[in-house]
């Protein structure tokens, strides 16, 4: 039986790393934007793969802020919350809430059972140029790699192609950040907070921000220099919601 064991897992992981190698759409980051826009894709039949650095997706999304379980969501995005199955509470008239590992794990669940494939354990370490510095693919490496003193860790990355990739790694914006250090992009960083401007400008601002770079969630107010948003969530799912629909138009419009 332990044979057996361990070839299932050696067997599953060489399939889906072979069909994870090439993607249309490879978002980074397995925050609430990230997984919200791994799941709309998923369900239009475009192959997403998510690349999160953690064991666990999930993010910022398991606690409302400063250690406490209660998420806050502003509205229109309880309109989610009704769509991923998740009981809420009205606190006021626009503004919602429930529990951080209720609505975390419906999202989780959600993108999961909707086909989108997911690699965890793997931290995204540079981008992939085409002409024109289109970017065409991410980098990565095992998070124990990139953790490990370099004596220790000389481990080679691997490339995954796609057509687009999502930045939704939140505050960091660790892909339009390796643009900057490659002199092709200015990030001016995020503000102070004022969260409905912040929740606002953020969903505008999500989409593409290069060629073959959309971003999302957190990583947009670092993008574009907008301000922090604090513990509320609403356009988190709302902004992975535009970087979809931005992704699954630009692949349309590619196929024509
Ligand atoms: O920070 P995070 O939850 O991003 P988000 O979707 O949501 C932000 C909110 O949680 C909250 C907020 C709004 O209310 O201010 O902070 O914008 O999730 C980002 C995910 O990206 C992963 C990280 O572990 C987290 O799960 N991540 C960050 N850098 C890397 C990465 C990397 N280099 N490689 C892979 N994953």
């Amino acid at each position: 039986m332990e044979s057996s064991v361990t070839n299932a897992i050696i067997s599953q992981f060489a399939e889906d790393m072979a069909s994870f190698s090439q993607v249309d759409v490879i978002v980074v980051g397995g925050g609430p934007s990230g997984l919200m826009a791994a799941l709309d894709l998923a369900k239009k039949n475009v192959k997403v793969l998510v690349v999160e650095r953690n064991p666990h997706l999930g993010g910022g999304f398991w606690l409302g802020g400063f250690f406490m379980n209660t998420v806050t969501i502003r509205s229109p995005a309880e309109k989610i919350m009704d769509e991923l199955g998740v009981k809420y509470k009205r606190f006021q008239k626009g503004l919602y809430g429930a529990p951080g590992p209720l609505m975390c794990s419906k999202l989780i669940a959600a993108a999961c059972e909707a086909g989108a494939g997911m690699l965890n354990m793997v931290s995204f370490d540079d981008v992939v140029l085409r002409e024109k510095n289109r970017v065409a693919g991410v980098v990565v490496n095992w998070t124990s790699a990139s953790t490990l003193p370099k004596a220790i860790s000389m481990v080679d990355p691997v490339a995954l192609e796609s057509k687009v990739v999502i930045d939704a790694t939140g505050h960091d914006a660790c892909v339009v950040r390796k643009l900057e250090e490659r002199g092709l992009y200015k990030v001016p960083g995020f503000g102070a907070m004022w969260i409905e401007k912040s929740e606002d400008e953020v969903v505008r601002h999500s989409g593409f921000c290069h060629p073959g770079l959309i971003v999302t969630g957190m990583a947009v107010s670092t993008t574009f220099g907008l301000p922090r948003m604090g513990p509320t969530f609403g356009s988190m799912l709302l902004s992975g919601r535009k970087g979809a629909k931005a992704a699954y138009d630009f692949l349309r419009k590619r196929s024509k």
